[in-house]
């Protein structure tokens, strides 16, 4: 099988587990997994940050920043299609008590103008604007990468009305090095980033929240027991952490090669409608432009040949490269894509 459906499905390399078997580990509730406090202190550098918290997951990560930064009733501004809205089962209402204000974009990446005027006026009848989110890369909008001129200028408007700013940076890595924008550079516009060990990195588990602000991760900290999420001799997973950020970032070129190299090899199938200008990191997005077979049909004959996708509505298929696909698997998708969509 050809896994395309994330790169979510990587599984810990022989000599990852080979560090996570030898992890030192101790009491993370405690402060004391000496794995977990070395993984946090290289995330906190990495991003240019003073701090980091190991979480479980991505959705974690997102939904304690956006917890610690806003009251009920609060609303937060977001892309339409931002993982937070679509893929984290209303957790920022149901946990937070905030209302989302979604902007619709076509590629996740929001104007500073759109920005700017979703921002609610200080009147008695109105609600408050607690935070803005962005995501980099967006995963909706086709792995695409926030220009940091974008960033720069929702930024000004953001300090200007005083509202912080949270970045899911599930993938900021490949944002990273797709364009030599270094990760501290984006996150010095961000109260808050997160970021995922477990995607395009190849570590088992793990997100991390930056920040610079103290209180903040004491808050962070309650919220994540709250929320069920503190862990005890995390250090193993914590270990696995440590060797993603050291061996599996720059590599991460890889990945977006092979994403465009499928972009080419489906652009020349025509029931396919695709950009390949548009395949900027490791997600490529493809309209079925067949009206014969639905997408779901289409993913089903795609699985009996030996390729898996996710369907992502409507007429649009995801594929993501990752670092458990080789460019012959690549090659091999591409024949398979031209068998069953040409039927
Ligand atoms: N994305 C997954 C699915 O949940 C859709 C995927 O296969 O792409 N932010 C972004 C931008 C993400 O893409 C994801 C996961 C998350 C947050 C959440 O990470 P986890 O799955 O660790 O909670």
């Amino acid at each position: 099988m050809i896994d395309l459906r994330s790169d979510t499905v990587t599984k810990p390399s022989d000599a990852m587990r080979e560090v996570m078997a030898r992890a030192e580990v101790g009491d993370d509730v405690y402060g004391e997994d000496p794995t977990v406090n070395r993984l946090q202190e290289m995330a906190a550098g990495l991003l240019g940050k003073a701090y980091a918290l190991f979480v479980p997951s991505g959705t974690m990560a997102n939904q304690l920043s956006i917890r610690v930064q806003t009251r009920p009733g609060d609303e937060v501004i977001i892309e339409s299609r931002a993982h937070i809205v679509r893929y984290e089962q209303g957790a920022a209402a149901a946990l937070s008590g905030v209302q989302l204000h979604m902007i619709p974009t076509d590629r996740g990446i929001l104007d500073p103008t759109q920005v700017e005027v979703a921002i609610r006026p200080t009147d008695p009848h109105t609600l408050s604007t607690g935070l803005i989110c962005l995501e980099n890369t967006h995963n909706s909008g086709g792995g695409s990468i926030y220009p940091l001129a974008s960033i720069e200028r929702i930024r000004e408007i953001a300090l200007a009305h005083g509202i912080p700013m949270h970045l899911d940076g599930a993938r900021l890595f490949n944002a990273v090095v797709a364009t030599g924008v270094s990760a501290a550079e984006y996150a010095r516009h961000f109260e808050t980033v997160s970021f995922c060990l477990s995607k395009g990195l190849g570590a088992p588990v793990g997100s991390l929240v930056v920040t610079n602000d103290r209180p903040m991760v004491d808050k962070l900290r309650r919220f994540r027991r709250m929320y069920g999420g503190a862990m005890r001799q995390a250090g193993i997973l914590a270990a696995a952490g440590i060797y993603a950020l050291e061996h599996n970032i720059s590599r991460l070129k890889e990945d977006h090669e092979h994403a465009r190299r499928l972009a080419r090899l489906l652009q020349k199938i025509p029931t396919v409608s695709l950009d390949p200008d548009r395949v900027e990191t490791n997600i490529v997005m493809f309209d079925l432009v067949d009206s014969s077979r639905s997408v779901q049909e289409i993913v089903a004959s795609l699985k009996k040949e030996g390729l898996l996708l996710n369907a992502v509505g409507g007429t649009t298929i995801r594929a993501v490269t990752h670092l458990d696909v080789t460019v012959q698997d690549i090659e091999k998708a591409g024949q398979i894509f031209a068998r069953v969509l040409s039927r």
